[in-house]
């Protein structure tokens, strides 16, 4: 393969760990095998969601939505949270037992209040770049192995546009827990396929 290799660490929050505001069944048991990748790989990249209070995904700044309910964007269709993830907040930290010390970059993301943001690459209005992509271009990095959470929304739209910016993408499946909201694990799978995301 050409160009180096990174581990791309998604979300590995409090709130998306057993006890958080966005609890991901099965969370907590995915951190040893994390712990596992980020051991074995030279460059470690890790993301984190971070939100502003009254962040326009949250369904508490919708009136009569519930979270995981949708509603329209400017961008296109969103789905409503739990608030989560707060700016400076214990549940937007990551989990007490993530091995992440020798990450060389940490992206956050979703803190501009009108646009969500799943993807490390790009916000949810498919248009706002994070900059990750120059940065990797700009380290020589050409392939991503990428674990987290979760795997059927910010793994996988992460993983998609990896592909779409030219990337190569693995997702290493044991190393990642679902959501699974109206069959969102098996639909972001195929499409992750399709993409040329491979899994291992
Ligand atoms: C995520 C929903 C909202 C994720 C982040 O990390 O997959 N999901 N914010
Ligand atoms: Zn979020």
């Amino acid at each position: 393969m050409n160009g180096k290799t990174a581990l791309l660490v998604i979300d590995m929050q409090n709130d998306f760990c057993e006890g958080g505001a966005l609890a991901v069944d099965g969370a907590t048991s995915i951190l040893s095998v994390v712990n596992s990748l980020i051991a074995g790989h030279d460059h470690v990249i890790l993301t984190q969601d971070w939100h502003p209070a009254g962040h326009s995904s949250f369904a508490s700044e919708h009136q009569g939505k519930s979270p995981f309910e949708t509603v329209a964007m400017p961008y296109g269709e969103q789905t409503l949270w739990p608030d989560h993830c707060l700016q400076g907040s214990q549940g937007a930290e990551f989990h007490p037992s993530l091995k992440w010390t020798k990450a060389e970059m940490i992206v956050r993301k979703g803190f501009r209040p009108e646009i969500d943001s799943y993807s490390a690459f790009r916000e949810n209005d498919r248009q706002t770049p994070t900059g990750l992509a120059g940065y990797l271009r700009e380290r020589q990095i050409a392939n991503l192995v990428l674990c987290g959470l979760a795997f059927d929304y910010c793994v996988a739209w992460s993983a998609l546009d990896a592909r779409r910016f030219g990337f190569s993408a693995r997702v290493v499946e044991q190393a990642t827990a679902a959501i699974d909201l109206d069959g969102s694990k098996g639909r972001m799978r195929q499409a992750m396929e399709e993409a040329g995301v491979t899994f291992a």
